[in-house]
């Protein structure tokens, strides 16, 4: 009988062959890969981003979980297109130009797909006009702008300000270690978050 708390466990651990071979016999007996993915795969997630808010666990942890949660995805994604299985949200991130800084974003890109978002990564040095081309090509709901130094904190500015002045509805959203609620409030961003666990339960605030 699949244990799905044994397999969200084995992602917990970063145990990434027990996770796909767990995430296969689960779907062998039959259990919909919704249910392997929200209790199973998304359930661990949400419990290694609870255990990183209290500083229970760190970094590397959380990267080794990803890791195998992604291993289970893979398993599952054939079975959830088949069966028509959405994402919850779709977000677009990526960092701001002049910066090359990318580990807190794919920190919570992660973050985001272990929730069960959809999450196009625009990667690094992003300017403007490419955020714009990707929510208008993507029709995201939400975006993210992640930004490291204090050089580049006026390219979320000037980002936001390109967004909205291109009309584009979705939430936009900015975070990276300098960044505080205060200047994100300056510069009219919908949100701010400090860290990727965060990120999380506000684009979940921002979209329900
Ligand atoms: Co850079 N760097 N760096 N660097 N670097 C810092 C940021 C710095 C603080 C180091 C220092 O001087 N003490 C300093 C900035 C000072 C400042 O502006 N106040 C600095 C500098 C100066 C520079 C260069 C200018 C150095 C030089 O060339 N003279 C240069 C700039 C290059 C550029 O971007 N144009 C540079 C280059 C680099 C490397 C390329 C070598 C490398 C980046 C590699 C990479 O990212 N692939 C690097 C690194 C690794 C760092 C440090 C050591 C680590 C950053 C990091 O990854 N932290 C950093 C010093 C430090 O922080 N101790 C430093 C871990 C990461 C998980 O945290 O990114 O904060 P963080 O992300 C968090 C939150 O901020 C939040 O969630 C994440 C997880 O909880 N978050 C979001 C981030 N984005 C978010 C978006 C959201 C929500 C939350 O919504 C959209």
């Amino acid at each position: 009988m699949a244990d799905l708390n044994a397999l969200a466990e084995s992602v917990i651990r970063g145990d990434q062959n027990s996770t796909i071979e767990m995430t296969k016999s689960a779907l062998a007996e039959g259990l919909q890969a919704k249910k392997i993915l929200d209790e199973g795969l998304i359930g661990a997630m949400n419990t290694i981003a609870e255990r990183w808010k209290r500083n229970e666990v760190y970094i590397p942890e959380v990267l080794i979980a990803a890791r195998a949660m992604k291993s289970g995805m893979e398993v599952l994604e054939p079975e959830l297109s088949r069966a028509g299985i959405k994402p919850i949200g779709k977000c677009l991130i990526g960092t701001v130009q002049g910066d090359l800084h990318d580990i807190g974003k794919n920190l919570v890109i992660m973050m985001l797909k272990g929730a069960g978002y959809d999450v196009i990564d625009l990667g690094i040095d992003v300017p403007p006009d490419k955020f714009v081309q990707a929510v208008n090509e993507t029709n995201a709901q939400i975006v993210g702008m992640s930004a490291l130094l204090t050089t580049t904190m006026p390219a979320l500015e000037k980002t936001i300000k390109v967004l909205r002045g291109a009309g584009v509805k979705a939430k936009l959203i900015v975070g990276g270690a300098p960044v505080t609620q205060g200047y994100a409030d300056k510069i009219g961003a919908d949100g701010y978050s400090p860290d990727a666990a965060s990120a999380v339960d506000l684009v979940k605030s921002l979209l329900n």
